[in-house]
């Protein structure tokens, strides 16, 4: 079994780690089985979770301490602190990246010496934030430069709300920067998509309370003091739905490792995702649906919600042209034959459906009466998440507001460095017909042809 670590910055981080966890422990049930090692090691009594938790504000690891799924770490996975990054990337980045790199570099260390065949890392963060933001972009920097790992980072983008963080413009930019650089993978999670999407979503996923287990196991202390509630420490948490988002990211990240995990007709694992989804290694970033939010009467019903603007979580823009398709399906019900005849229909009356090509994973194993989907592409519309934050960024920073905070950390030129890097991609996303169509080939052709001619006289 290949195993995965994942990794939570920050509050957000840490509480989206917890919505992942809760969903794998459900969907591998309360035994270890063979499975359940890419989450979990088993080798000792108490089986524990691969993860390392990063916070350095106390609050949100104190309540993952006290919560039902605090059996499944050990104090050496926590790394946590006193203060927090004052929602300052610069903070987070170079204040707590230097003082804190070297002991997660041990903690991932040991983290894999439990590990036969470690696969990837996913990691957990808001790009709004501090240490998040700041620290997790830094230590995902290091995983990149000492581990050769793939990398998958799911990140939430701010709301547009604007009650939260007010720098969260330059924290965006700044670690979504470094993830372009460091991630093999970024998926985007847009919070006011999620809320939206947390509103018409009327399926609970089961929680532990609801599985009964044959007999007692591993997972007892777990159950016992399941509460059944996500922790939250937010001052918002009562105005935003950040429980329900939660749960949806933590769905849509628990099925890309489904098929790997439980086997099926058509296996594919994180590796698969980069290898297909990521045709130029500088446009990395793919966009998540997931379906279903609310109750279908049969597959066809659930794969149209699949394709609905109501089930993107990562942006309000619909689909251009998109470079490439995965779409990973878990459910008993649902083989290869099936899936193709009502895609077959479904295209007829769609032309973007009818357009596309889909490499498609099966997974039947798994959790009990689960049929869900989630679909991640990589394209054109992936321009909108980085103009959204590069136009919020830009109204700061042309007016030079909030700037100073940052400057205590780090110089005006990292910051111009990091804007300049989303805008190439930006530029790149826009810039992808051409890409397809080979004229860029043919432009740098022409430059380099002018050159020598230049050169020659
Ligand atoms: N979806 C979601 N967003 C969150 C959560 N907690 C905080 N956020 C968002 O994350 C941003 C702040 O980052 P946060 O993780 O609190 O900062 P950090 O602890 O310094 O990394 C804001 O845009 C919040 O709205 C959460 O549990 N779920
Ligand atoms: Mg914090």
């Amino acid at each position: 079994m290949r195993e995965i670590i994942t990794c939570q910055f920050g509050q957000c981080g840490n509480q989206l780690g917890q919505a992942f966890w809760r969903q794998i422990v459900t969907e591998h049930g309360l035994l270890p089985t063979d499975s359940s090692s890419t989450f979990f090691d088993e080798t000792t009594q108490q089986s524990r979770a691969r993860a390392i938790l990063v916070d350095m504000e106390p609050g949100v690891l104190n309540v993952i301490r006290a919560s039902e799924t605090a059996p499944l770490f050990t104090d050496q996975q926590f790394m946590s602190g006193d203060d927090g990054s004052g929602n300052n990337f610069g903070e987070g980045y170079f204040r707590h990246g230097g003082e804190q790199t070297e002991k997660f570099v041990q903690i991932m260390q040991n983290q894999l010496e439990k590990c036969d065949s470690p696969q990837a890392v996913q990691t957990f963060q808001s790009l709004g934030g501090g240490t998040g933001s700041g620290l997790g972009s830094r230590l995902i920097e290091e995983i990149r430069d000492r581990f050769k790992f793939s990398i998958i980072s799911a990140c939430v983008i701010p709301s547009r709300d604007t009650s939260d963080v007010i720098t969260s413009p330059y924290n965006s930019v700044c670690s979504m920067a470094s993830l372009l650089e460091s991630s093999d993978v970024v998926l985007p999670f847009d919070n006011d998509r999620m809320f939206q999407a947390a509103q018409v979503q009327t399926i609970k996923p089961k929680s532990l309370a609801e599985l009964k287990p044959s007999n007692m196991s591993m997972y007892d202390i777990l159950l016992k003091q399941f509460k059944g509630e996500q922790p939250q420490n937010s001052k918002n948490a009562q105005k935003k739905p950040f429980t329900e988002a939660n749960k949806l990211v933590a769905l849509s990240m628990s099925s890309l490792s489904a098929s790997m995990r439980f086997g099926g007709e058509i296996n594919i694992d994180l590796n698969d995702i980069a290898t297909n989804l990521i045709p130029f290694k500088d446009l990395n970033i793919c966009l998540v649906n997931y379906s279903p939010l609310s109750e279908a009467q049969n597959l066809t019903g659930k794969l149209k919600q699949l394709f609905s603007i109501n089930n993107n979580l990562s942006t309000t823009q619909t689909d251009q042209l998109t470079l490439a398709n995965i779409i990973f399906s878990r459910s008993k019900d649902v083989d290869l034959g099936l899936m193709s005849q009502t895609f077959d229909s479904l295209a007829k009356n769609d032309k973007f459906i009818k357009e596309q090509q889909f490499k498609i994973g099966i997974t039947t194993g798994g959790v009990e009466n689960l049929t869900d989907f989630c679909w991640l592409r990589n394209g054109e519309t992936c321009a909108s998440t980085l103009d959204y934050i590069f136009k919020n960024y830009s109204q700061l920073k042309s007016k030079r507001m909030y700037l100073h905070h940052y400057l205590k950390f780090m110089e005006e030129s990292e910051l111009d460095r990091r804007s300049d890097v989303i805008n190439k991609v930006l530029q790149g996303y826009k810039g992808m017909q051409q890409r397809i169509n080979g004229d860029e080939v043919i432009e740098e052709e022409q430059q380099l042809k002018e050159s020598v001619k230049a050169a020659l006289v």
